[in-house]
């Protein structure tokens, strides 16, 4: 993924041409477009192909099952035209692993859920973030996910993954700044109903995009 505006969109519209519209007009401004069940499930899975023509697709489908199902979902959303698919870590090394086995021989890359962004993660995923975060190093996946909602636990991870990718949710909607969560060290933010629920989905890009510009 390339590092020019640092920002990703995520699309989660459940209607095709909302998503079309929306894509077209943000393209400029985003590094990647995020697209998950709900526009999946919405438009199906060709919407993958479609959206590729704007950007870079990332498929989040937060994988998280034995090792033959990891590989057989990974393997349907490269085929599809993602370029990389986000998946859970805590489901263990042999599950990880494939996913990473699977982007390897499809050409694309594997992004790691640390922590979630929601209040909802303290409870169990925060406990064993670092954790999760060691194991995507060592199974050499591209990069982890890690929330804009506490840039000082983008920091820690950060100082667990060294020069690995990361992309960070929560910005705007869940009350994450941008600005926090690049200088905690993310490589690139996350944001979707800002954006896709503003009545100039452009504007709000560039916006965004601004705003990390001038903390670089
Ligand atoms: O920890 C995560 N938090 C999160 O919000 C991991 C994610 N993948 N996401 C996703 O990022 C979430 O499913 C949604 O697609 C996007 C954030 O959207 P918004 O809160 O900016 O609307």
């Amino acid at each position: 993924m390339q590092k020019d505006t640092r920002l990703i969109l995520a699309l989660d519209v459940t209607d095709k041409n909302a998503a079309v519209a929306i894509s077209k007009e943000t393209a400029e401004h985003v590094d990647a477009i995020k697209i998950g069940y709900p526009l999946v499930l919405g438009a199906g899975l060709d919407i993958i192909d479609t959206i590729c023509e704007f950007a870079p697709v990332i498929a989040d489908f937060k994988v998280a099952d034995i090792p033959n199902t990891n590989k057989l979902i990974c393997s349907q959303a490269f085929e599809a035209g993602a370029s990389a698919v986000i998946v859970h870590g805590f489901t263990g090394r042999d599950s990880l692993l494939e996913c990473v086995k699977t982007a390897q021989e499809d050409k694309g890359d594997i992004f790691v859920v640390t922590e979630m962004s929601h209040p909802g993660a303290i409870e169990f995923m925060a406990p064993k973030a670092l954790e999760l975060a060691s194991l995507a190093v060592e199974c050499k996946a591209q990069g982890v996910v890690a929330p804009a909602t506490r840039p000082e636990r983008v920091k820690q991870i950060r100082g667990v993954v060294g020069g690995l990718t990361i992309i960070s949710p929560g910005v705007g909607a869940q009350g994450g700044s941008a600005a926090d969560a690049i200088r905690a060290g993310a490589d690139h933010v996350i944001v979707g109903r800002t954006i896709y629920n503003s009545k100039n989905p452009g504007k709000e890009a560039e916006k965004i995009a601004r705003e990390i510009e001038k903390c670089r």
